[in-house]
């Protein structure tokens, strides 16, 4: 059958909730093929304190630098930390508010140890086969208390679409996340439908409402350390943060070593634009650090 959204299967969390102490891999596999989406509870309880320390002092850096950022149309302002902020509310005590910190694997390296973790690598082979590599360098993301930037349900293929299987993204919470907080919803078994048409929205690339609705989703909250497994087409999002607190998480990705960007974009502009440019897409510039595996060497790539 076909897959389309009135065939999509309404599940509860806990047909797709694993813990790190008592892992079962097939079970594992079944849940990726079957809904594209799983969450392993405390699999980065290890590292979540640190790594939570790192993305709290590059938040504050980045705000003591917001004088000097720069502009980017349809993007929002980077400051020199490489820390994303778009328009906040009007109630914000700033103009503007933090959506990805400049926190990554060359300035964390509790974040970058977390990201070569065994037990982690061992669940990415599981879904990606033996030879993978990172895709880009770690992503982090804050949503400021009191209304923090919702995340509108989106595909990550919209902005990275790949060659083959595309990236498999694992994101941890880094403090206790509830629905109060913006815990992340994922739409179970949307990863069947191919990569579906994007719309500018204030988070960038989204979804249409009038097509796709928290409702249609389900919401996974969790503790610091909890992390949610979703594939590159697997339709997810997260509402404001309402708390009285940040909300951190950190995302590893990880794709296959022969896998590279063919369309990639974060405006429907620039994916248009990149989409007249498929047929020049190669792997040889993309060659992402190998965290499993080996990387044969490919004539093809025109790479030594
Ligand atoms: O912060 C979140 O909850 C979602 C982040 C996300 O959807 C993404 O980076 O693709």
């Amino acid at each position: 059958m076909v897959a389309n959204k009135t065939t999509l299967p309404r599940i509860n969390v806990a047909d797709i909730e694993h813990h790190v102490d008592s892992l079962d891999f097939s079970k594992i596999a079944r849940d990726w093929e079957q809904f594209g989406a799983f969450v392993v509870r405390g699999l980065m309880c290890p590292y979540a304190a640190q790594i939570r320390e790192d993305i709290e002092a590059t938040t504050d850096e980045a705000i003591s630098q917001l004088g000097d950022a720069t502009y980017v149309e349809g993007v929002g302002w980077n400051t020199p930390n490489k820390t994303l902020f778009i328009p906040a509310p009007p109630t914000y005590v700033r103009d503007k508010q933090v959506m990805v910190v400049g926190c990554n694997y060359r300035t964390s390296a509790a974040f970058f140890a977390s990201a070569c973790d065994d037990t982690l690598l061992s669940i990415v082979t599981t879904l990606l086969g033996d030879n993978v590599e990172l895709y880009q360098e770690g992503q982090c993301l804050v949503k400021e208390p009191v209304g923090g930037h919702p995340k509108k349900l989106h595909q990550d293929s919209s902005y990275f679409q790949h060659k083959y299987d595309g990236p498999v993204a694992a994101l941890c919470y880094a403090v206790d996340t509830d629905a109060q907080k913006g815990a992340l919803y994922v739409v179970p078994g949307s990863h069947k439908l191919g990569v579906l048409e994007h719309i500018d929205t204030v988070s960038h690339l989204g979804l249409d409402d009038a097509d796709w609705s928290w409702g249609d989703a389900l919401q996974i909250t969790g503790r610091a350390g909890d992390v949610i497994f979703f594939h590159v087409d697997t339709i997810h999002g997260s509402q404001e943060n309402y708390s009285d607190a940040r909300r951190p998480v950190f995302i590893h990705r990880y794709r296959r070593a022969d896998d590279y960007v063919v369309i990639g974009g974060s405006t429907t502009k620039a994916r248009r634009e990149a989409e007249q440019n498929i047929a020049q897409a190669r792997k040889d510039n993309q060659l992402g650090l190998l965290v499993r595996g080996r990387r044969a060497y490919d004539a093809d790539r025109s790479t030594g």
